[in-house]
């Protein structure tokens, strides 16, 4: 298979053809590493998404007849493909999103492993048989598929996320309509190749490249769509929501995070402190359940606030695909300079700035889009450092005069993606387990997402309509037929 070449054009990927848009145009996809063209995608038409809604309509009853371990057979095939194409896939999404290779194929590697768990859901149980009161009936529990299921996928994990949404629909009945993000469009590209390659039927998987305000928005106005999943903002999942319910067909939102984690003053300071730069700095803090805000009990503040520093100080920032490099630049011009802005604005609030804070200069950088890692400290509950997702490689250091106030602090916010504590109190635990309002509840280790085979997603504003990955995404992906037979 031809995985990569130097630049090259992604087709649109409708009823089992690479094909050009309708436009006769392709969009540009840069490097923020250093501004170098990674590949070109179709910048796509109400045409080019009629044509693969109609597709994905036409075979989704075919789909369903097949059966469930004959749809995870051929979840298999990808995850083989995925697997043995891992490295040129991971370099690509370096260059084209930015983060450190090593995360890249880490990324790929759990694509790999999120199929694989899925094929599996092809010969696991479809529903459930309850006991009636009529001896003579049987009561039980058959799932359907949605139907056309729309996929909207952000340039954060251009590999992981479509997967984590396609994999499960596919497996569990529905036919799939993918708009990955513009920026990182060349990356799952390479993705759908290995899902072509495995010899999915006509119309079972469709990609259609192009703005979200364009092909995104005649996605959820189209007559054929049955269900939409979708991750990124909260702006356009708030839209999105609007036109599903609109509509009236299931929706599936992941958004936004403002993930606290709280140090006690109990803490092993190492600890936290390796994680909370991890959580906060690995993709370039470009993460939605990135540590944001570290709120550290006084009794250990300047403690926790110095090694922090010193470790900080360690990090090699430059361009992914170099060796050694631990974090790499903003995916984008728009994200450097929105991220930039933030850290302005905490100036402007207040907020001491401790480390960083400015754009990396120097002819290893100046092509690409890179900021220092950057901690602010002095920043108070109402500032907008505190307030808003910055999606950028800064810390907000809150100091706390005890626990009570750590757990208030940490819940002041519209979002509840995940949260973390370092502690060795057994009680402190129990209380932020129940306390704490975040879907992701993490113990002495980073705020972060989960295993693949584990529920993933938020409370509050950052997640609607059921949980993703693993037995969860069924609940989304599937609706259930309870059915009574009669002698
Ligand atoms: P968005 O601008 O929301 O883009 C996400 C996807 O929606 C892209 O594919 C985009 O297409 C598309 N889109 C844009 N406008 C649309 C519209 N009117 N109708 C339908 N689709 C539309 O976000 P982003 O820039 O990719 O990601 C950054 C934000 O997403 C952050 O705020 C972060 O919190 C959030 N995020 C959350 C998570 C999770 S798991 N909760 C993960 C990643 C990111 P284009 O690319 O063509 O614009």
């Amino acid at each position: 298979m031809q995985i990569i070449t130097k630049e090259e054009t992604i087709k649109n990927f409708i009823n089992n053809q690479w094909v050009e848009s309708a436009s006769g145009k392709v969009i540009k996809s840069i490097s923020p590493a250093d501004r170098q063209v990674v590949g070109y995608v179709q910048s796509s038409t109400k045409d080019d998404v009629d044509s693969a809604m109609n597709a994905a309509h036409s075979a989704k009853k075919e789909w369903w007849r097949m059966g469930q371990p004959a749809r995870g057979e051929f979840l298999y095939k990808a995850a083989n493909i995925l697997e043995q194409n891992a490295k040129p896939i991971a370099e690509t999404l370096t260059k084209e999103m930015g983060k450190a290779y090593s995360e890249a194929l880490g990324e790929v590697t759990r694509g790999v492993q999120i199929l694989r768990y899925y094929a599996n859901e092809g010969v696991r149980k479809e529903g459930d048989v309850i006991p009636s009161s009529d001896k003579d009936a049987l009561l039980l529990t058959k799932r359907a598929p949605l139907g056309v299921v729309g996929v909207i996928t952000p340039w954060n994990f251009p590999v992981a996320i479509p997967i984590w949404k396609m994999a499960p629909a596919l497996v569990y009945g529905n036919t799939v309509v993918l708009k990955p993000a513009t920026e990182s469009a060349v990356t799952t590209g390479k993705v759908v190749e290995c899902f072509a390659k495995a010899g999915l039927p006509d119309g079972v998987l469709n990609m259609v490249t192009g703005s979200g305000s364009v092909i995104g928005q005649e996605m959820l106005q189209h007559p054929f769509l049955n269900g939409i999943t979708f991750t990124g903002s909260e702006n356009v999942g708030k839209h999105v929501a609007r036109m599903a319910a609109e509509k009236g067909i299931k929706f599936q939102l992941e958004l936004g995070g403002k993930n606290p984690v709280i140090v006690a003053e109990d803490a092993n300071i190492d600890q936290a402190v390796d994680a909370v730069l991890n959580g906060a700095f690995r993709s370039t803090g470009q993460k939605c359940t990135a540590t944001s805000r570290v709120i550290v009990e006084s009794g250990i503040y300047d403690q926790f606030k110095e090694k922090l520093i010193e470790k900080a100080k360690t990090i090699t920032v430059g361009n992914g695909l170099t060796e050694g490099v631990w974090m790499g630049p903003c995916a984008s011009e728009n994200q450097f300079n929105s991220v930039l802005g933030f850290i302005e604005k905490g100036i402007e609030e207040g907020a001491a700035l401790l480390l960083g804070g400015k754009a990396l200069t120097g002819p290893e950088y100046d092509q690409g889009f890179y900021i220092e890692p950057t901690i602010f400290e002095g920043v108070s509950p109402e500032m907008t450092l505190a307030r808003e997702e910055i999606f950028g490689p800064v810390i907000a250091l809150m100091e706390v005069s005890n626990f009570e106030e750590a757990i208030e602090m940490a819940n002041d916010t519209k979002y509840g993606l995940s949260a973390s504590i370092f502690t060795k109190d057994l009680n402190h635990i129990m209380e932020f387990m129940d306390e704490i309002e975040t879907g992701l509840v993490r113990v002495n280790a980073e705020s972060a997402g989960v295993e693949y085979q584990a529920p993933f997603g938020g409370m509050k504003s950052s997640s609607s309509g059921a949980r993703e990955q693993g037995e969860a995404a069924k609940e989304f992906f599937t609706q259930i037929k309870t059915v009574f037979i009669k002698k």
